[in-house]
């Protein structure tokens, strides 16, 4: 996981049923032109297919895909990077072992493109489609020290990657105490994401620890977004 720690990312998040075909190469060029370091795709619930909208990407810039997939349907191998989630904030025995049973024999001649992430989600404000889909509860924003004990747990049993997640479209990130305290407890590489709108609520996950941060509808509606944390990266690298 070198790329991740110890640098900072910028991951944009495309939601498959928002791309516009015609939109998209504009705003990849934009993305290129910021030094984006990530394309994901994937989101609850999708009516498009994830494959074709990894073909567009590809047809149309080099950045690395990362899948984000939200079930096993936006399974792709296509992808560079595939995220296998454990929601491990969660207690639903389909999402801690039984979709990746379901997966692995296709999963299994990429192995090299896994990335096993514990996937933890923090309720920042109203109830989120990835809750509902999941159908678990997300940790409540003011129970840090359990957000912090389950990320020590994710780290324990293997996972590479921690991702905090408030939801697409939440109404506040996760808050920074959180990610502080995550971060001076875990050593894998901590991704941040979800209700992500300002330049400045970018700055201050990236300074609580953050090693990767997605952006996905604060950039649908203005791309300057993407521009402003690609340069905070920037800065903070040369730091
Ligand atoms: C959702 O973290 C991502 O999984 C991005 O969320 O769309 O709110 O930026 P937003």
């Amino acid at each position: 996981m070198e790329m991740f720690r110890n640098k900072k990312n910028v991951a944009l998040l495309l939601d498959p049923d928002k791309v516009n075909e015609e939109a998209l190469p504009g705003i990849l060029k934009s993305a290129r032109k910021a030094g984006t370091d990530f394309i994901m795709v994937g989101g609850s619930l999708t009516f498009r297919s994830v494959e074709n909208v990894i073909d567009l990407i590809r047809s149309n810039c080099s950045i690395p895909v990362v899948l984000f997939p939200g079930n096993l349907l936006q399974l792709s191998r296509k992808a560079d990077l595939i995220l296998l989630l454990s929601l491990i904030s969660g207690r639903n025995p389909e999402l801690l072992i039984g979709n990746h049973v379901i997966a692995a024999p296709y999963l299994k001649d990429v192995k090299e493109k896994l990335i096993p992430v514990g996937y933890i989600l923090i309720g920042c404000g109203s109830k989120t489609s990835v809750e509902y889909i999941s159908q678990t509860e997300a940790i409540p924003s003011d129970k840090t020290d359990i957000v912090v004990a389950t990320a020590i747990a994710g780290e324990m049993l293997g996972l590479r990657m921690i991702y905090l997640e408030a939801g697409s479209g939440a109404g506040n990130p996760v808050p920074a105490e959180i990610i502080k305290a995550v971060r001076k407890e875990i050593t894998v590489p901590l991704a941040v994401g979800g209700g992500i709108r300002t330049s400045e609520e970018a700055r201050e996950i990236y300074e609580a620890g953050a090693d990767l941060i997605i952006l996905g509808n604060g950039c649908e509606k203005d791309l300057r977004l993407l521009n402003e944390a690609c340069k905070l990266r920037d800065d903070l690298i040369s730091k």
